[in-house]
Parts: C-alpha cells; structure tokens; sequence
C-alpha cells in the first residue's frame, strides 16, 4: 500500500513532473530510508563518546545499559534534552540578532532599518518596566535593547530573564521559581544542558528533564522577545488579504522565493525588490518582481505585508521543481540541504546568506545589517539576470492558490474586540467562552513531517474542533497549512464552525470592519510568533484572576518535526497547557521519562503532552480536555 504522501494540491501536480525530471524530493528520500531505526525512533540509541555508539535493546534480551552505565532513562533524557537546546539555540540566536539590530539603530548604525512600529516599541518600553517619560525613541530604543540583551548575559542564578518575567502570570512565575526551573540567561541554560548531558555527567533522568524544562523556558523567552522587537522595527501585523500555495508564483515576474527565519533579512528584500522593479521589466519580466514565501520567513512577510505564502516546510522543493522560481534566498533553519541540488536542476539562483548557514553549492551573499541594502541589491539583481536564463518550457506552475486573511497579532486581535467594548476589550472574549459560545482556544503551531501526509493532520483536527466550537489561532508551517487549504478565510467559518462559534467570529469580524466573519483560523505570524498567543492567554487569565493552566486552552503539533518544536512543546507544557504531538516524539524507549512528560508533568505544572497520532481521535481528545478545564472553572 503507498501512503499519500501529500494533501497539498499543488503536490500532486510537481511530484509527477519531478519523477520525470529525475529529481529526488523529502518524500524520495524517506522511502528510501526505510525502515528507519528503531533505537533512534524509541531515544535509546546513545553517541555522546566515541566509546559508543550505543544502544538499549528495548525487549530486554540485550544490553540494559550504554558501555558507560548509562541506562535507558538517562540515555533518552539527555537525548531530548539535547533537541530542546538545540532548538532554544536557534529560536534565542534568532532573538539575539534581532535585539542587536535594535541596538544598531538606537545607535544610528543601520541605515536599512527603522523603528517602524513606535507605539510597539513603547508598549514594549512598558512591559519590560523602562521608564520613557522624556525619552525620545532612540533611547527608549537602546534601553529596551539593554534590558533585552541583559537575558543573554545576567549571571546570577536568583534573577530571572527580564523578559520571561513580564510575560508571564505571577502564579506562573512562582510554580516554575519553586522547580528552579526560570532561566536568568539564555546562554548559560543552553550551555548547562550541553554541559551536563557530557559523558559522566548528569545521570538522573527526573534532573536532566528538569534541566530540559528550564531550556524551553529560556526558549520561550528567546521567542518573545524575538516576535516583540521585530515588531518595533517593522511593525505589528494587522489583518491582510493574500494568497497561499505555489499558484501565488508569477509565470510574468521575476519570482524570488524568501525563506527561512529572521525578517532582518526578507523586509530588507522586499524592500529593495520594489526599488528595483523597472529593471526587472526591462528583463522582460512584465509584471516586475514578485516576492513568494516560504516556511516561517514566509509567515513573517505574510503577517506584516500580506506577501503571499508559497509553501510550507514539506513543499519548499516543489517550489524550485516549478521551474519559475528565480531565486530562492534563504537564512536560518528549516532549509532543506536538497534545494541548491534542485536550483541547478533548473536555473534558480539559490542563495544563502548568514556565514553560519551555508550550503554546498549554492551562492553565498554575506548580509550584514550594516550592509543589508548594498546586500539585498545583489541578491535581487542576481534573481533579475537568473530570470535572463529562465526556459519557458520547463515552467509549471500549479494552478492552485487560496485566499488568506491573516495578521492577527495582539494588537489586532484586541483592536477587533474593541470594536465591540472599548472599554474592555478582553469582555467579549472571556463573556463567550463563560457562556459556552467559544468552548475553548486551541494553538496549532510546528512543522510538517514526512511521517505525516503532509497538512492532512492539521486540516482534519480543525475541522473537528471548528464544528465543535474552538477558537484556532496557528503559527508556523501549521499556518501554512490552513492558508494553503483555504482555512483562513471567512467562507471556511461559515462552512465549518459551529453555530455559536460562526455567530461570535461573524459579530467580532462585522464590527471590526471585515464585512463577515474573522476567518476560521487566526494566523499569529512565524514559530516564534507562538509568544503572541501566549500574551492573549495570560491577559485572560490575568484578567480572571487564575493562572494558565485553568484555561480551556490547548495546543497541537499534529505534524511535528523540528527540534525547535521539541523545545516549544516542552514550554507549553511547562506554561501549564495541555499539548498534542501527533507525532510519535523519540521517548518512549524510557518508561520514565515518557511517565514523566505525559502524567508527573501534569501534578508539576498543570501541562502534560498527550500523544495521539491519529488526528480524529486527537480532536476528540483535545475536546475532552477542553470540557475537563471549563468544569474546574465552573462553566
Ligand atoms: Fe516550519 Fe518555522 Fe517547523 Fe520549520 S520549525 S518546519 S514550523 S519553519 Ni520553526
């Protein structure tokens, strides 16, 4: 039997075009790698000395422990541990680069960049407890830079990350105090964990989770301040009309793809890809220069620009296989090693561009803030003369595209409640789920993996919750997901919500000027853009007066991949939310630690990750939860 590989339209319209073309796509490669290991799928496979490697037999007739004494529980601790440094690294150097950027033009170092967004940058002023009374906005700009920056470099142990500690319910903050478990310094934490999983080291498996739990946090706390200060410099995102799916690629315009992580470097692009828009006509591109996204890049762009949305994680290769893509331009993390292979394929410029990302054969741009216009004009020029090269005869691109609403950060999400209290605009909100008309709030966040077909676990989860009265808010590639199936758009709400549910989105979208209902599912921006639903749910909490993990609020990786999803799940359940995995996580080869995740975390912290890979009986699962919460509030 083949298992469906993909639900992606457009897929089924490339995946033919590349088997003829000879090109080998994720979905080639992972049948080719079957079958996969089974120590490496159950964590106990162990390669931290080169006196391994070694593995646990998990029937028992084998070994029980590692040539050290390691057993299984260590093992796959330290393993999963690992994953969430690994992915607090990414999400904080991320942070780090964009704080540094804020600091650069506080100092009036970087001509590239502005703040955009003063107010955010204020309110961030605020938040953090930075007095701006007489400040102008580059000095509120180098103290918010200063405050941040303290979270990479604050040595005492008893001082928390600045930011964690404005984010967060104070019962929140307390629990997680009495675990030692708040990070004062991302950089340290992640260190501790690389430190303390060396062979001969940490060896309690209860400890090293522990350690584990403090790394999310850090990474929670890296992601806020990421999504926070990208905000200053290039504004909050506000509700926008755009596209999703590889339809959105021009057959008339020079096409550049923009992928990868950090808006630094893709608003510099769509910047001066506006600017340079004549030349690429007079390459005989009749419709100019047209920005397509991908992976969370493209969620950053989409949200503040309403760029359209080419693919997610699972489709980044289809794109190329289109053979209308000019360049593809990428930064950080989630980039397939596969696409330089697969630009030469075909005539695409694929271009890296952060010294400490680089991959083998492609073109290298070294972007520097400092430099960033000189550099994004190189980039873009290089896509105009890729173009020049381009063979009609070779360009498919697939019919397929849908119409998205998106950009509903804090700021709008609020701004369109007080449309109907502005007074008060949580009200609305917490008077619908108090009476039942919103049962709950479920975040769809993560990836898309090849264990899954791609984007079918998301869709059929929220269509199940949707009937069933749950308020969705997505990040990430699950937002593209739904953007790409048409989710994010007001005829889904009329089609699947529930009746109560469609009633409220239709009051909140008609009063806030939409002319019908919000769209079925909100899309809150990139994977570190998952801090903004937290901030929406501890302003209802705060405002109810209980802490996180009371709320009818849960979330859900179904198509998890990433060890960046790794370490956002593992601070979810920390914050006290109940989180699906749809996915099987590489844990289960420890009795203890899976014991531990799944059940003690739930007396520890109030969240627990719930594996269920069948999306279904996922839903339902959730739904069970979702009532379980409103019956201890008492609604
Ligand atoms: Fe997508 Fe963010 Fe996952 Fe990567 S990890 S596959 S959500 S692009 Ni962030």
């Amino acid at each position: 039997m083949t298992m469906k590989l993909s639900t992606d339209p457009s897929a089924a319209t490339l995946l033919p075009i590349a088997k003829k073309e000879g090109i080998a796509t994720v979905w080639d490669r992972h049948r080719a790698m079957q079958p996969q290991c089974g120590f490496g799928q159950l964590g106990v496979c162990c390669r931290i000395c080169w006196k391994g490697p070694c593995r646990i037999d998990p029937f028992g007739d084998g070994p029980q422990r590692g040539i050290c004494g390691a057993d299984a529980d260590t093992i796959v601790a330290r393993n999963v541990i690992r994953m969430i440094a690994a992915g607090a690294a990414g999400h904080s150097e991320h942070g780090r680069h964009v704080a540094l950027a804020l600091q650069g033009v506080a100092e009036g170092r970087l001509p590239a960049y502005q703040i955009r967004d003063e107010a955010k940058l204020r309110a961030v002023a605020a938040k953090l407890d930075i007095c701006t009374e007489g400040e102008d906005i580059p000095a509120i700009a180098a103290a918010v830079a200063k405050a941040t920056l303290e979270d990479f470099q604050n040595q005492d142990h008893d001082v928390p990350c600045n930011w964690i500690e404005a984010t967060l319910t104070k019962k929140r903050l307390e629990r997680l105090q009495a675990l030692h478990v708040l990070p004062h310094n991302i950089d340290a934490v992640i260190t501790q964990i690389m430190g303390r999983t060396l062979v001969g080291c940490d060896a309690d498996p209860v400890n090293l989770i522990l350690g584990g739990i403090k790394g999310a946090l850090a990474d929670f706390n890296g992601m806020c301040l990421a999504t926070e200060l990208s905000d200053a410099l290039f504004g909050a995102p506000a509700p926008v009309v755009t596209a999703a799916n590889l339809g959105v690629i021009k057959q008339d315009a020079v096409n550049i793809a923009v992928h990868g992580h950090n808006p630094l470097l893709s608003e510099v692009v769509c910047e001066v890809a506006g600017q340079m828009d004549e030349e690429a006509r007079k390459a005989g591109a009749k419709e100019g220069i047209n920005i397509v996204g991908i992976c969370c890049t493209g969620n950053e762009v989409m949200v503040r620009h309403g760029i359209p949305l080419a693919a997610n994680y699972l489709s980044q290769e289809l794109a190329l296989v289109t053979g209308a893509v000019d360049a593809m331009v990428v930064d950080v993390q989630c980039i397939m090693p596969s696409v330089s292979e697969i630009g030469a394929c075909f005539h695409t410029a694929v271009i890296t561009t952060m010294a400490e990302n680089k991959i083998p054969g492609a073109t290298h741009v070294d972007f520097k803030e400092e430099t960033a216009l000189e550099n994004a004009r190189r980039i873009v020029a290089t896509a105009i003369d890729a173009y020049k090269r381009r063979d009609p005869r070779r360009v498919n691109i697939p019919d397929f595209k849908q119409t998205a609403i998106v950009g509903f950060g804090v700021e709008s999400v609020l701004a369109a409640l007080a449309t109907l209290n502005a007074e008060d605009p949580l009200q609305p909100l917490i008077e619908n789920i108090a009476n039942g008309n919103i049962r709950g709030i479920a975040l769809f966040a993560g990836c898309n993996s090849t264990q899954v077909a791609q984007d079918s676990s998301f869709v059929t989860m929220a269509k199940k919750l949707a009937a069933n009265n749950v308020l969705m808010l997505a990040t990430g590639c699950g937002a593209g997901s739904f953007a790409k199936h048409g989710l994010m758009t007001q005829e889904a709400t009329l089609e699947y919500a529930g009746e109560s549910l469609k009633a409220v989105l239709t009051a909140i979208g008609t009063s806030a000027g939409l002319n019908g209902p919000l769209p079925l599912v909100l899309h809150m921006g990139s994977c570190v853009d998952n801090s903004r639903a937290v901030q929406v749910a501890v302003a209802v909490a705060d405002k109810l007066g209980v802490d996180l993990d009371q709320l009818p609020l849960v979330a859900s990786a179904p198509e998890a991949m990433s060890e960046k999803a790794v370490a956002i799940g593992t601070w979810s359940v920390a914050l006290g939310i109940p989180t699906h995995l749809g996915t099987m996580p590489q844990v289960t080869g420890s009795a203890k630690v899976t014991e531990l995740l799944t059940q003690t975390a739930k007396d520890l912290l109030g969240g627990y990750f719930l594996v269920e890979l069948d999306p279904e009986v996922a839903a339902d699962k959730l739904l069970e939860v979702i009532e379980e919460r409103r019956k201890g509030l008492g609604i």
